[in-house]
């Protein structure tokens, strides 16, 4: 085979963004779109690139054998030695960082707009991870975008029979240019399910799970939500142990469009599994997971919701019964800036070395090499560890599960047993999807105006008789403690007198328009059982009223609250 030299022109706004380049399906089909990305992404790996590893797969989202086949053909005729793909074109993201990690390889593409719907109609996305199993840092992706400012050219290997190649496993070895080159179709949960293996006691899961003389069975419901975890979740909860394949998982057949939902693990988008918990009463355990793996919701019975901050606080507290840590030690928390602050008392109490870094996964891994950073999470349903370098939605239900089994209590009585010590940060975010472009910016250079005028500091908003005095406001920067590097603009941050927060970012993963996410958070030492709506709802007002939301974008209510 040979490969030939393809002129292209440069597409506008190739950039990736919180988590990669995503777009509309029919943009990822445009002639050239999807091929000048590729090899975007390989000239940016500069001389790294020549008889290197790559791990390629997905979410299994509409176009993502198509991605494939070019990716294929491309890597063959840029002198790429390997490529080691998921039978059917399937990795979670979690599986991704995983088997670049055990396979010592220089990296990854994941093809996955993550929680973003999918389908002919909706979007796709592409990913890079790096030779950590990481998200690639900016550093990265700003060369890659660089790149496709001016591309000219792609390398191509025309002749290379791709199609079907991914259905079957095996290895293949084509002569490309008189080189070898090797394409391994490998059984996309073997190398992952073997991770879980090793970091939980998958007996004490299965007595949990399946009950035992002294114990009924903890009735848990997963759902994959029709997304790439189904393969996963019927491995792992179905075979290893033993979750009822019809009463203890859901939708966990991988669907190409999701079965036209949003696979986003929230209250909203995953209505029906906390319907179904809730209507019955013999769940004691609900979780979902996004489109490509890595993000969790965790509910209990009732549908009692955790949200993701005190989530990963309750995981801080105790990670003793898990034996990943006992083996590894626990160096350090971090949580993303938006994130409540619940963790950081646990920090504290432990004594444990605690990170603020922006949003995003990928300004963790640098702290996780260094070996400071154990667990980590977002607000976002984001929890991990340093097991891989992404969050990882099935591990964090098997985190959970094993601190259930171990304190034989159940999730709601564990917040509270959490809160009543800890005290509780209440944290909601509201979400403005798809508002006009135009006018999102305009809101937050309002923002900026407002926080960096002169008597912006001191002043005090009243809302539902709650006053709120201003301490601090700034645009979130961060710099990287082990390599220096500066992140910028991550946020403007309102901070007041009595410890609450408000917090404006605008969305890095959306497709079209744009989302305006508002951060609301605040701390009680004794009232700690009072609904969170309830709780920050005067807060709420005051961001409303501070951002001038409503004038900027003409909206009344969020799309979604988390
Ligand atoms: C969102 C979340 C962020 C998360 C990112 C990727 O980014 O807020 O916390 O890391 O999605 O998650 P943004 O820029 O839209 O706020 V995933 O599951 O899409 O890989
Ligand atoms: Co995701």
């Amino acid at each position: 085979l040979s490969s030939v030299v393809i002129q292209t022109t440069p597409f506008e706004g190739q950039k990736p963004g919180t988590s990669g380049l995503r777009k509309k399906v029919k943009v990822f089909m445009e002639k050239n779109y999807t091929e000048n990305f590729i090899q975007c992404i390989l000239n940016a790996l500069g001389s790294k690139l020549q008889g290197c590893t790559l791990v390629v797969g997905g979410d299994g989202r509409y176009f993502t054998k198509q991605a494939i086949n070019i990716i294929i053909r491309i890597a063959a005729a840029n002198e790429v030695a390997k490529l080691i793909i998921g039978h059917l074109g399937i990795f979670s993201t979690p599986a991704v960082s995983s088997l670049i990690r055990t396979h010592k390889v220089l990296g990854g593409i994941v093809l996955t707009a993550s929680h973003n719907p999918g389908g002919i109609r909706n979007d796709f996305g592409i990913k890079v991870n790096i030779d950590n199993g990481g998200p690639a840092p900016d550093s990265v992706t700003d060369a890659i975008y660089e790149e496709t400012k001016k591309i000219k050219e792609y390398k191509f290997t025309p002749k290379l029979e791709t199609d079907r190649l991914i259905d079957n496993m095996g290895t293949h070895t084509y002569k490309v240019d008189g080189r070898d080159f090797v394409v391994e179709i490998i059984d996309p949960t073997t190398d992952y399910v073997n991770l879980m293996k090793q970091i939980f006691d998958f007996q004490k899961l299965r007595d949990l799970i399946r009950g035992t003389d002294k114990r009924p069975p903890f009735n848990v419901l997963i759902d994959s939500m029709n997304g790439v975890t189904g393969v996963y979740v019927r491995k792992i909860f179905v075979e290893e142990l033993g979750a009822h394949p019809d009463n203890n998982v859901t939708r966990i057949v991988p669907l190409d469009n999701f079965g036209e939902i949003h696979p986003d693990p929230n209250l909203t988008y995953a209505k029906d599994l906390v319907d179904k918990v809730k209507d019955n009463p013999t769940y004691d355990f609900g979780a979902a997971f996004d489109g490509d793996g890595d993000r969790n919701m965790i509910i209990g019975k009732n549908a009692f919701f955790v949200t993701p901050s005190d989530s990963l606080a309750v995981l801080a507290n105790n990670l003793e019964c898990i034996p990943y840590f006992k083996n590894h030690g626990i160096h350090g928390f971090a949580r993303s800036m938006p994130t409540a602050a619940a963790v950081d008392r646990v920090a504290k109490k432990l004594g444990m070395e605690m990170f603020e870094v922006p949003t995003g996964w990928k300004y963790f891994g640098n702290l996780m090499d260094a070996g400071r950073l154990s667990l980590c999470g977002e607000e976002s349903f984001g929890t991990g560890s340093d097991h891989i370098r992404e969050k990882d939605g099935i591990w964090a239900v098997l985190a959970w599960l094993s601190v259930i089994e171990h304190k034989k209590m159940s999730v709601e009585e564990i917040l509270k047993e959490h809160w009543s010590i800890y005290g509780r940060n209440y944290f909601t975010r509201y979400d403005y999807e798809e508002c006009d472009s135009d006018a999102a910016n305009q809101m937050m250079t309002h923002l900026e105006k407002l926080i960096a005028s002169s008597d912006f500091v001191g002043k005090t908003y009243t809302a539902s008789k709650k006053s709120y005095t201003i301490e601090k406001a700034d645009n979130f920067s961060y710099v990287d403690p082990i390599d220096k590097s500066v992140a910028k603009n991550q946020g403007i941050r309102i901070l007041f007198s009595d410890g609450s927060r408000l917090i404006y970012r605008l969305s890095g993963t959306g497709s079209s328009g744009a989302t305006i996410r508002l951060y609301i958070d605040s701390y009680e030492k004794e009232n700690v059982f009072t609904d969170a709506q309830v709780m920050l709802k005067p807060l709420v007002d005051v961001g409303l009223e501070i951002s001038q939301l409503k004038k900027f974008t003409g909206r009344d209510a969020p799309t979604v609250i988390t």
